[in-house]
């Protein structure tokens, strides 16, 4: 197929990426370009960018779902039954009987609608699905490999065609998680922590450029020009260097429009960075989606009743809108089709509280807020949604807002006009004495100006750390991004960072987003104000690797210091932030 001289605008990165390698890259991978003059590439513009991803940050909420057929062992090998979809890494299933196990991945049960109708009801507005994970199966019949649903299980017909026709019937969008990397058994795949080219199976040992080039690239195409999807979700790049990555890059070019994700490698951007199983503490710079399991595995497992509540969804859904993301939430249907019970009840959860509050969510933006003790607030233009978690005993609801408010309504009962007492740097809003949401309650707020809050007590702060990284300086700790980090050297474990405010400040809580690395920094961590000249513990703990929120009793104070201790690793932090009293 003969391309225009202008390939379509996708994204800067990626538009840059063919530039630079376009003509001979391009055709290698079947997609033509008239290069008898320079390739002129256009280069998306933000405003074409936002125009792209409109949908996407409209919708706020999508369904993922890992389906395969690791699905069929449904968690167990042998007396094992803690497994999830990498059950043939884990327990080093032989690539044979890993395969002949795919006999018992037959989908009777599988009705593609109701699929799509459960994600609708749940308040969802876009899915994806694993195409191919890391087991190398294909859902759908691939013309390069036996590794399919066609060859390989009794079921035989396309598992993503009817879901693709489902969700476009259904007014959703719809994308494929594709492993571009892993591959457990096509020769060449890469397994992690195994070297490139081997594994722990001689049948996997061979040429990983090999393996991109005969199933990698070959399947992202039949993907991209057969099904038309909407976003093509890369994980976990394995011994993806830029040469790797960028066939793969070049092949979105195929789908004008499509949405992919920061995971392909080798420092592709991609269009959405991807927080997994956790909620940044101060959220991340730009398009970003949460993707997260309701259970324990991604993968179908039997015996995984450990269950995230329906509240607990709601207010993560919450919190993460708050601050400007979205939410991928996952489902592990079992190998005859069926989405588990348990998981079914949540979504169903999730989507009666959309079902009345959906205003609060869809379409909005982040909320001006860093810190709320009560909940968390998202926006509209100049209309902020209160997301109130903790309703106040004495009815009134302390808001640090500084800008002028014209009106506060309950989302439920619009005709009911609520008190507002504006301070100097605060509004209390008079509210029933009853919640109306026993999860998340929402007054809507109208402002008469763009909302204007507090300034960030720690953005005023000068920093210094006891040591330091060169490149990961303490200032990146309240650049008011987690898109920097501070570090301390190699060798250092424990280490501080001090911030002296311009004036005493009234503080009651902090937030503190630790750097998105793998494996996860586990620190302690200690937090101190000085106070007449002594130190005063304020809070003190351990982290997961995923960031920490405190509160402790108001202090008044103009010097904070936060001790980090790390094992493995050395200390370090994303962003710090200090919250004043409301
Ligand atoms: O290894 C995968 C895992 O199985 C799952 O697919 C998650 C979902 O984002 N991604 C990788 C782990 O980061």
């Amino acid at each position: 197929m003969k391309h225009p001289r202008f390939l379509p605008a996708i994204s800067v990165g990626l538009t840059l990426a063919l530039t630079t390698l376009a003509p001979a890259l391009l055709a290698q991978e079947g997609v033509t370009v008239d290069a008898s003059g320079p390739v002129t590439v256009a280069v998306e513009t933000p405003a074409q960018r936002d125009t792209r991803l409109a949908w996407w940050r409209e919708a706020k909420f999508g369904l993922f779902i890992h389906w395969g057929t690791y699905s069929a062992y449904a968690g167990q090998y042998k007396e094992n039954k803690n497994y999830g979809e990498w059950i043939m890494h884990t327990a080093k299933i032989p690539v044979a009987e890993y395969r002949a196990h795919a006999e018992t991945f037959n989908p009777v049960a599988y009705d593609p609608v109701a699929w799509v109708r459960a994600a609708k009801a749940a308040g969802m507005r876009y899915i994806v699905i694993t195409a191919k994970h890391h087991e190398g199966f294909a859902l759908y019949p691939s013309d390069v490999t036996d590794w399919d649903i066609a060859d390989a299980t009794p079921w035989k017909k396309d598992l993503l065609a009817p879901l693709v026709a489902a969700a476009r019937a259904e007014g959703l969008h719809i994308g494929f998680y594709y492993s571009q990397a892993q591959d457990w058994v096509h020769a060449g795949g890469a397994k992690a922590r195994f070297p490139e080219g081997g594994g722990w199976d001689a049948a996997q040992n061979g040429d990983t450029d090999v393996y991109l080039r005969t199933i990698a690239v070959p399947q992202v195409r039949e993907l991209l020009t057969r099904y038309q999807p909407d976003i093509l979700w890369w994980d976990t790049p394995t011994f993806m260097t830029k040469e790797r990555s960028a066939p793969l890059a070049a092949l979105l070019a195929l789908r004008p429009g499509i949405i992919t994700n920061n995971r392909l490698g080798s420092g592709f951007a991609g269009d959405t960075s991807t927080p997994e199983q956790f909620v940044p503490v101060t959220g991340y710079p730009g398009d970003w989606e949460t993707c997260m399991t309701i259970g324990r595995n991604w993968g179908y497992n039997a015996n995984d009743t450990q269950l995230k509540s329906g509240p607990d969804l709601i207010r993560k859904l919450v919190n993460i809108s708050s601050m400007g993301g979205n939410f991928l939430l996952n489902v592990g249907p079992t190998a005859e089709g069926l989405i588990p019970q348990g998981q079914l009840d949540r979504l169903a959860e999730v989507g009666a509280w959309l079902a009345k509050n959906g205003d609060s969510i869809y379409g909005t933006t982040r909320g001006p807020f860093q810190s709320l003790t009560w909940g968390r607030a998202t926006r509209r233009g100049d209309r902020l949604y209160l997301h109130v978690f903790n309703w106040p005993a004495d009815g009134k609801l302390r808001v640090p807002l500084l800008s002028r408010a014209t009106s506060a309504t309950l989302l439920h009962s619009p005709g009911v006009k609520l008190a507002l007492h504006p301070e100097p740097a605060r509004l209390i809003i008079d509210v029933p004495a009853d919640a109306p949401d026993p999860v998340s309650s929402v007054i809507v707020l109208d402002l008469a100006e763009p909302p204007v809050v507090p300034p960030l007590v720690t953005r005023a702060a000068s920093v210094t750390a006891s040591a330091e990284q060169p490149g990961q300086p303490a200032a990146n700790a309240t650049d008011g991004t987690g898109a920097k980090r501070w570090r301390a050297p190699a060798g250092v474990k424990s280490a501080w960072l001090d911030f002296n405010l311009p004036a005493p400040a009234l503080v009651q809580g902090f937030g503190a987003d630790e750097p998105d690395v793998w494996p996860r920094l586990k620190q302690r961590y200690t937090l101190a104000a000085e106070v007449d000249g002594l130190w005063r513990e304020l809070s003190a703990g351990a982290t997961d690797g995923h960031g920490v929120v405190g509160r402790f009793a108001p202090v008044t104070a103009s010097r904070f210091r936060i001790t980090m201790e790390c094992e493995k690793g050395e200390p370090g932090l994303a962003e710090f932030q200090l919250y004043q009293a409301e």
